[in-house]
């Protein structure tokens, strides 16, 4: 059976980019008239008659979060209702109309933004809490919520949400389903795998499939929701979601680390799980360029005392039960690092605030958006063995300079920082400006890297419009294939979010 799957060749996914679009037909004035004749109570924006909006007004929708990647839609519709979703989606399935499903449009890889005119169904109206049960703590949501406003609803009650990431004010909890967003809690709680319990989602051709469950255990069968977490809007659009949500820690402290280099960390991180064990709940890292980025960026330099040539930075995070009990903790594993005999750390502060615990955070989020004032960035969020962080970062850097793009030529800054707990950097390499020279200088050379590692070439963030053609340096062919057959499966017209993860 095998055998006969069509198997699609790494150059092949270029070669068909051009036919995406061409079953498929661009809105028109009357399309437009039409929707809002059957959806009377639907915001939409257009630059069509009756709505005359301006192309400007639509700019936000059109543009990413990095400003990187710019589509070029007339129409975006912003639904309230999943039955006003279906039959958006209905109308578009008969009329072989593409559709981009956007949230917050926070990620960082194209995904929520249209390749040419697709219409744009923005979830952002969909923003109501359905339920919460306090006893097993499930709460089911409409797809917009933003991530911030479902953590501000539970804490009241005692519950945070599984995930938390620098984007979390304005993305939206179907963002981070469709994205399979990881962020800075996944190394205690897990991914959205294992924390959704069921979705409610608008098939391609308007149906709704129902697996809205709020069982924690349900073996009936293929788990059909776990193809849309992650699917980046390719399959349908997300319109609720019913996720666990844990008991919100006692106590919760963090740590930052200046730490002399990067062959410290490793026993760093041994020494800190050794103590810390059932309480750790975050192990961020960062070098000295993305530290001194943030610092020149409004972060406040966290450290009394001289840092040195400190080269790189760990924030760790320990969420328990009992205070005393966790802050003992810390105490004895900060007096083992400070007295170690390799010197592992340079100096480190232990938050002694809720003000300080804020800001030490803030300090590690901020990051990303430091980076944009920085210049213009490229992103590489991979999953390599966290002790090959150093030498990715400085392979790239020395082959950009080979190039003789480093440092001069467009090419700021290499730097890398991430989750080195679950194994995911984020390289990024800051320049100038976007140009397919410093592109093609980096790319494919990150990728085959990370192939060399048996890696994955997105971690977090997925595969959106950036990598489609560089998937097979993390799939192989029949992975491939299968996801191909998957997505035909669904979407037979190919109308949802074209020219995105698999093409
Ligand atoms: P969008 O950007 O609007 O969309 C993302 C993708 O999902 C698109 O393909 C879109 O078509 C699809 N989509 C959106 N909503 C739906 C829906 N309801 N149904 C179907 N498809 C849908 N990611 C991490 O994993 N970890 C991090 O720590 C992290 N930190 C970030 C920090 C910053 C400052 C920024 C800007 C981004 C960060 N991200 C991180 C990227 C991350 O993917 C997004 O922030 C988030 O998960 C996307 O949610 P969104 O609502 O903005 O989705
Ligand atoms: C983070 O961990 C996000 O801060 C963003 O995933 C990473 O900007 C990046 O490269
Ligand atoms: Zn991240």
């Amino acid at each position: 059976m095998l055998r006969s799957l069509r198997i699609i060749s790494p150059s092949g996914f270029n070669r068909t980019r051009p036919r995406l679009f061409s079953s498929l037909r661009s809105l028109t004035e009357q399309d437009v008239s039409h929707l809002a004749s059957i959806l009377p109570s639907t915001p939409i924006i257009s630059t069509f008659s009756p709505f005359n909006n301006s192309k400007d007004e639509l700019d936000s929708f059109n543009t990413d979060w990095m400003k990187k990647y710019h589509g070029n839609s007339t129409t975006v519709v912003k639904p309230r209702s999943t039955e006003e979703v279906s039959q958006i989606v209905h109308w578009c399935w008969e009329n072989r109309v593409a559709i981009v499903p956007q949230g917050g449009n926070t990620g960082l890889v194209g995904g929520g933004v249209p390749l040419k005119d697709e219409l744009v169904i923005n979830l952002g109206n969909m923003n109501k809490i359905r339920s919460f049960d306090p006893v097993s703590g499930i709460l089911v949501a409409e797809s917009g919520c933003v991530l911030e406003s479902l953590s501000e609803y539970l804490a009241p009650k005692g519950h945070i949400m599984p995930l938390d990431l620098g984007a979390k004010g304005s993305c939206q909890i179907g963002g981070n389903v469709s994205t399979n967003a990881g962020g800075l809690r996944l190394l205690r709680y897990g991914s959205l795998h294992g924390s959704v319990l069921g979705l409610e989602v608008v098939l391609p051709d308007g149906t709704i499939l129902d697996q809205l469950s709020t069982v924690r255990k349900d073996n009936t069968g293929y788990d059909l929701k776990q193809l849309f977490i992650g699917a980046e809007g390719t399959l349908g659009i997300v319109t609720g979601v019913s996720i666990l949500t844990p008991a919100a820690p006692k106590a919760l402290n963090n740590v930052l680390l200046a730490v002399p280099n990067f062959s410290k960390i490793i026993p760093i991180f041994r020494t800190v799980r050794a103590h810390t064990s059932e309480i750790l709940s975050a192990f961020e890292f960062f070098d000295r360029t993305a530290y001194e980025i943030v610092c020149r960026h409004g972060h406040r330099r966290p450290f009394q005392e001289d840092i040195g040539d400190a080269q790189c930075f760990i924030l760790l995070e320990t969420s328990g039960g009992r205070k005393e009990h966790d802050e003992e903790k810390l105490n004895d594993l900060l007096g083992t690092l400070m007295n170690s005999e390799e010197n592992l750390i340079t100096t480190g502060v232990l938050a002694q605030s809720p003000f300080q615990f804020a800001s030490i955070w803030a300090m590690r989020e901020g990051i990303t958006e430091a980076l944009t004032k920085e210049g213009k960035t490229y992103k590489y969020d991979i999953s390599i063995p966290s002790g090959s962080f150093k030498d990715v970062i400085d392979e790239i850097r020395e082959h950009l300079r080979a190039q003789g793009v480093y440092p001069e030529g467009g090419v700021k800054a290499v730097l890398g920082y991430g989750h080195f707990g679950d194994g995911n950097l984020h390289l990024n390499v800051v320049t100038d400006g976007y140009s397919p020279k410093i592109a093609s200088a980096i790319e494919p050379r990150i990728y085959e890297i990370v192939s060399r590692y048996r890696g994955s070439i997105s971690a977090e963030h997925g595969i959106g419009s950036h990598k489609t053609g560089v998937l097979h340096y993390s799939k192989g062919e029949v992975s491939r294939a299968w996801m191909k057959k998957i997505k035909d499966l669904f979407d037979e017209r190919g109308i949802m979010n074209p020219g995105k993860v698999i093409i």
